[in-house]
């Protein structure tokens, strides 16, 4: 367990008033100057990508499911045998506390645990002091015109995780499979790309998950598509459910997208986005559709009402 929090502030000369005003990060139950918070470079978070991370957003001050995040994130960490070296309830105390002393209300919040620093192999018993860490930072959202004109997206060739390798649910430190597939989406022009399964059907895109919708009624890939759990995902889920359009979860594939009459992401960056071209293919009249739009009005609601 951390001692309790302490505000640790950067005596480096010269930085004047500019350190009182820096950007406190949290490290392992303190708050310290982003100038100074530091991990080593024996860390197995950085040496392998072994450790498991989750992005939030607070608005007006309040983090959106912030439980769910937290469930996640334990989840995540059980699936790889890491132990959080805290409590659920002070790891949102401690969000709550770096909102609050960066006075920050609109943010976007990373928690990062890393398996800590060990010896240059690969053994996770040969590590100590996982490392928790919370960075909460003013918001990059994508360009708002994309949200009245929509999103042009492609196919990436990068397979989404098999499951039995690293299931996509777990939201580890090792984000190189999206990272491949976004790669490809930004070399031809996209920010987002769609990922494919290894049964070939619709997974998710590298940082969102993906709905569709076709004769009224919404559709998005299962859990057992090898995709991860997104907690925007469930939150349009129940929002649909109360507006009264029907949601299935079931396998989907290219072609569901392209015969679609539309097409939205979801996840914690992006909210709910419109996407009018799937491989230079029009969905549907090839305009953010009107489902779509009611669920972006309905999500902006709950968020922010
Ligand atoms: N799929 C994947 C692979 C993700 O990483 C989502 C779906 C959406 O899930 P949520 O719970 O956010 O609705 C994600 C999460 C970033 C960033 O900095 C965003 C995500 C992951 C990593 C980084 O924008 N999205």
């Amino acid at each position: 367990m951390f001692p309790a929090m302490v505000v640790q502030t950067s005596k480096s000369p010269g930085q004047g008033d500019a350190a009182a005003t820096s950007l406190k990060i949290f490290i392992n139950g303190r708050l310290v100057d982003k100038e100074d918070a530091k991990i080593s470079v024996y860390d197995h978070g950085l040496l392998y990508g072994d450790g498991v991370f989750e992005g939030l957003r607070s608005y007006a001050g309040r983090v959106f499911r912030l439980e769910q995040h937290l469930a996640r994130l334990w989840d995540s960490a059980k699936a790889i045998w890491l132990e959080i070296p805290m409590t659920r309830q002070a790891m949102a105390d401690a969000v709550n506390d770096t909102l609050k002393v960066n006075g920050l209300e609109d943010a976007y919040i990373r928690l990062v645990v890393t398996r800590g620093a060990g010896s240059l192999g690969l053994d996770p018993n040969r590590t100590s002091d996982p490392q928790v860490i919370i960075i909460a930072d003013r918001i990059q959202l994508y360009p708002r015109e994309l949200y009245e004109k929509g999103l042009e997206i492609v196919t990436a060739s990068t397979v989404r995780n098999h499951p039995a390798a690293l299931n996509a649910r777990v939201k580890s430190l090792n984000y190189l499979n999206n990272i491949l597939a976004k790669i490809e989406g930004l070399q031809a022009g996209c920010i987002e790309a769609l990922m494919l399964n290894h049964k070939g059907e619709v997974a998710e895109c590298t940082g969102d998950n993906i709905f569709l919708v076709r004769a009224g009624a919404l559709a998005t890939p299962p859990t057992d598509a090898g995709i991860l759990e997104g907690i925007t995902r469930q939150a349009v889920i129940e929002l649909a459910q109360q507006a009264k359009i029907h949601v299935r979860e079931m396998p989907l594939t290219r072609h569901d997208v392209y015969v679609a009459d539309e097409c939205f992401l979801t996840g914690t960056a992006a909210e709910v986005i419109p996407v009018v071209k799937v491989d230079s293919r029009p969905i549907g009249s090839g305009e953010p559709g009107p489902i779509t739009r009611k669920l972006i009005d309905r999500f902006h609601a709950l968020v922010r009402g």
